[in-house]
């Protein structure tokens, strides 16, 4: 259901459920949730990538599961999966989507959650939920308007419409498009080099970017501040400006 490897420091997660286009059911979700607890105890991680296995990164949640759930189960459901998301969201370690072919309804919200998302060109994205009777219920109204716009954003929930990697790209969906035979290794390409960066640095941006928008400007301000000035006098602020003046790459912790 989930595959999981480490290797060089970069953590690559499948989605391998080909039989059901990797749809997101109860198992696939606790699996992954197990997977981001592996990644989070192994220091050696610093970029992840997610993709998935066959034709579809993630077709959805799992409509077969879902029909018949109600009430608190349909709400615990959709809180299993948001939480997880918004955990993915929240972590110090950037991650990657590399969105390898159908991306639908929570499967387009979960790589919203990601840092980063890129696509093969023969990538499909839409929120089919209008579709379905129901709505994005994996923190997709809200997280989908902070990426692409709220009109845009409501144009593809309302509709339904399916859009192909060009769109998703015109709309900062996604911020890079290859060849499906060039997908993976143009992914590892860009986790290598965001793994080259100060490993304390890019966990400082990542939590001024992630507490700052959602806090009011000012505050947002002065948690940039706050991490600015504990950036100064760590073994990489050192080693980075060193290496700067001594012409060289820097040897980063
Ligand atoms: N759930 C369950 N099974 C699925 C899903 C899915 N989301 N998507 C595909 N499958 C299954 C199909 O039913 C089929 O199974 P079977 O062989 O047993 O009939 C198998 O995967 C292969 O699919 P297709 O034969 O349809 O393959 P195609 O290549 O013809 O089409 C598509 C691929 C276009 C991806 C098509 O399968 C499709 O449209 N899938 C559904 C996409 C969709 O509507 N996704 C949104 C789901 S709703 C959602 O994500 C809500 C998230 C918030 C939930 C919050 C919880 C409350």
């Amino acid at each position: 259901m989930i595959k999981l490897t480490i290797n060089e420091g970069i953590a690559t997660v499948v989605f391998d459920r080909p039989d059901a286009m990797n749809a997101l059911n109860s198992e696939v979700i606790d699996a992954l949730s197990k997977a981001i607890e592996t990644i989070e105890s192994d220091n050696s991680v610093k970029v992840v990538v997610f993709t998935g296995a066959g034709k579809a990164f993630i077709a959805g949640a799992d409509i077969k599961e879902m029909e018949c759930l109600r009430g608190d189960e349909i709400r615990n459901f959709s809180k299993k999966g948001r939480d997880l998301f918004r955990k993915i969201e929240m972590l110090t370690i950037p991650t990657i989507a590399a969105i390898n072919g159908y991306a639908f309804g929570g499967g387009v919200e979960f790589a919203l959650s990601c840092t980063l998302r890129i696509a093969s060109e023969k990538a499909k994205f839409g929120l089919p939920e209008a579709t379905l009777g129901i709505i994005p219920g994996f923190s997709g109204t809200q997280r989908l308007p902070r990426v692409v716009g709220k009109s845009y954003a409501l144009y593809l929930m309302l509709t339904g419409a399916t859009i192909d990697a060009q769109a998703a790209l015109d709309h900062n969906l996604v911020t890079e498009i290859h060849t499906s035979e060039e997908l993976m290794d143009a992914t590892i390409l860009l986790a290598k080099r965001i793994a080259k960066s100060s490993k304390q640095a890019v966990e400082k941006i990542l939590t001024a970017v992630n507490l700052g928008m959602e806090a009011p400007i000012d505050s947002a301000l002065e948690i940039e501040t706050g991490l600015m000035a504990n950036a100064f006098g760590t073994k990489d602020q050192i080693e980075g400006m060193a290496a700067f003046r001594e012409k060289r790459k820097p040897n980063f912790e």
